[in-house]
């Protein structure tokens, strides 16, 4: 089949999806076309079957901000022409649900939509009553939507009180990258031997709760050695690093900000760190059980349908600080508790996230809406 997939090239859960997803569609012989801004971090170097479309966005003295939606819609449509493609996978809603209907409007193929939701179109974006109609007319004009929990769908049924079908695909993982002990190397430059590593990646927004990572920290090394090692950046980085200096952290934290190339930094950690206020999925929590890492987070969201409580990590209210501190200091001085965690953990990646499967989900989807079935 031939796929145009559009969404947020930037460090980020909904584009690291998307761009894996696209890559292996093109390893399964379909032509992906990505539609974007710029390059998805994680695409890499050349990859057979798959094309790059950059938009280039109209300027001109009397438009206040360049109309990127709308040269994204065109671009959306010229290349759905150009290249006959059969569906356009729109990943986030805004604005890419939306650009995906408007593109379909204009193009001469009749192309079919599939919109992915993420997470913060819906929770966050979707509370602007200004954005909300516009993002139910995208949701409602695809042909397929697709939610990555059921959580999510749970939240998006109630908040657009929409009947439009709602379908869970989970976010996946391809566990021949995210593979336990290939930190072994980047350990030893993170830590002194003896030490533990607790580690969160994001992109520091508010709903992370980045001062609840530092908090469960600071509990922690009260007890055991351990160093906090922080990845990403966003809009409360400054917070995180005035509390990091408020609490006389500073040895023991470091900031390695944005990387792409995450694997084997989690591969490293002893314990992920997840406390989020809000979370529709928590991909970063499948990257640390794909790596034997257990993780420590809140109930947010769907976070439980990723991470199993006492089986694969511990799930604490959101906020309860306490709660974390205590789980992540039980897991590392119970080194048998540990380890059977840490195997289960590896274990529910592979089986309940396997790469494999989600593509294949997505291919019938695809299917199913072209009526190839
Ligand atoms: O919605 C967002 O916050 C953005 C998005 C992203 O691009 O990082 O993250 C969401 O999508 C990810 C991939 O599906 C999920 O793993 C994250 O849980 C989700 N983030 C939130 O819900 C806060």
């Amino acid at each position: 089949m031939k796929i145009g997939i559009s969404c947020y090239p930037t460090i980020g859960g909904s584009g690291a999806v998307a761009t894996e997803l696209g890559k292996a569609l093109a390893s399964r012989g379909h032509e992906v076309h990505f539609i974007v801004t710029d390059v998805p971090f994680r695409l890499g170097t050349f990859i057979e079957h798959v094309y790059i479309h950059e938009i280039d966005t109209a300027t001109y003295p009397v438009l206040r901000t360049p109309p990127y939606d709308f040269s994204l819609a065109a671009l959306m449509a010229k290349v759905v022409d150009d290249y006959e493609l059969d569906v356009l996978h729109a990943h986030y809603a805004l604005p890419f649900a939306v650009c995906a209907f408007l593109a379909k409007e204009m193009a001469s193929r009749d192309v079919k939509v599939v919109t992915t939701l993420h997470g913060t179109d819906v929770t966050v974006l979707a509370q602007d009553s200004s954005l909300k109609q516009v993002m139910k007319l995208g949701i409602e004009r695809s042909d397929a939507v697709t939610a990555v929990s059921r959580s999510l769908i749970e939240q998006t049924v109630e908040l657009f009180q929409t009947e439009k079908p709602i379908e869970c695909v989970y976010n996946f993982i391809d566990t021949d990258v995210f593979v336990p002990k290939v930190g072994q190397r980047v350990r030893r430059s993170l830590a002194k031997p003896g030490e533990r590593v607790l580690l969160h990646i994001s992109n520091f927004r508010p709903v992370k709760r980045i001062c609840d990572v530092i908090d469960i920290f600071a509990q922690v090394r009260q007890s055991i050695e351990a160093r906090l090692v922080l990845v990403g950046e966003g809009p409360d980085l400054s917070r995180a690093r005035d509390r990091v200096h408020d609490l006389g952290l500073n040895p023991y934290v470091d900031f390695l900000g944005k990387q792409d190339e995450v694997a084997p930094l989690v591969a490293a950690a002893d314990i992920l760190l997840l406390p989020s206020e809000k979370e529709s999925f928590g991909l970063v929590a499948l990257e640390a059980m794909a790596c034997g890492i257990p993780v420590i987070g809140s109930t947010a969201g769907g976070i439980p349908e990723v991470v199993v409580h006492g089986e694969t990590g511990f799930l604490s209210e959101i906020g309860d600080t306490d709660s974390m501190a205590a789980h992540t200091l039980r897991l590392l001085e119970d080194k048998e508790l540990y380890a059977r965690i840490a195997k289960q953990a590896r274990e529910r990646a592979q089986k309940s996230f396997y790469i494999g499967d989600k593509v294949g989900e997505y291919e019938a989807i695809y299917r199913r809406v072209c009526g190839m079935v």
